[in-house]
């Protein structure tokens, strides 16, 4: 029987929905109101991959405010992917995921010292009528900026939530598998990006799932 353990974090700017996200994904209830992300959250997903390997996900729900933008080394280490996640319906939450990936690709990177895999995900699909962003501009950030690609979300509808972590666990463990054995993975910081089609990456089989809050 394997065991795997893997940090995954989570960032973007304040009210994107990563919160609520974290968990959707764990204990499939989003919550209701907005309550600030104080430093970081922290949530156990457990995955039985096959009938010999079980997946432990660690996720990490870091704040969005600035004023915990200090702290962002300490809480990305030793991260094995990440999620940035921005609102489809603000551009300024958009515009930062720059920000945002540039920080994490200075401060954490993979053992053989390639970038981890990151994917972009823009929340709150649901909220359709208004939507400033065009899928073209998300595609061509997604592209000049080293993501793996991204994904449409809608936390509040489950729409996609598990599907692109399923998506990001395949990519992780690529990653992994790379570095386990010492041979040039995939480089995450070219020739990638895009729109990601789900519904060809179900690979992960989710089991069970519990939570642990130790902030
Ligand atoms: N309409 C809609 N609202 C959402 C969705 N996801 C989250 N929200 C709402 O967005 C607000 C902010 O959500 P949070 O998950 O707390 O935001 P956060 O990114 O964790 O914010 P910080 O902790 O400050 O960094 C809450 O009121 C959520 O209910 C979604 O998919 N659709
Ligand atoms: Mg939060």
């Amino acid at each position: 029987m394997t065991e795997l353990l893997f940090k995954v974090i989570i960032i973007g700017d304040a009210t994107v929905g990563k919160t609520s996200f974290v968990k959707r994904y764990v204990n499939n209830h989003p919550g209701r109101d907005y309550k600030p992300t104080v430093g970081v959250d922290f949530a156990l997903k457990v995955i039985k991959y096959s009938d010999d390997t079980t997946i432990r996900l660690q996720l990490w729900d870091i704040a969005g405010q600035e004023r915990f933008s200090t702290m962002t080394r300490v809480y990305y280490k030793g991260a094995a992917a990440c999620v940035i996640m921005f609102d489809l319906t603000s551009q300024q939450t958009f515009n930062s995921t720059i920000k945002w990936k540039r920080d994490l690709d200075s401060k954490c990177t993979l053992p053989d010292g390639k970038t981890i895999p990151c994917i972009l995900v823009g929340n709150k699909s649901d909220l359709s009528s208004t939507r400033p962003i065009e899928k073209e501009a998300i595609d061509k950030l997604c592209r000049e900026n080293g993501f793996l690609g991204w994904t449409e979300m809608s936390v509040k509808e489950d729409v996609n939530v598990s599907e692109t972590m399923e998506y990001l666990l395949t990519e992780l463990l690529d990653c992994y598998k790379d570095n386990e054995e010492k041979v040039a993975p995939k480089n995450t910081s070219t020739d990638q990006g895009g729109f990601i089609e789900l519904t060809s990456h179900k690979t992960a089989k989710e089991n069970t799932s519990r939570s642990g809050c130790c902030s």
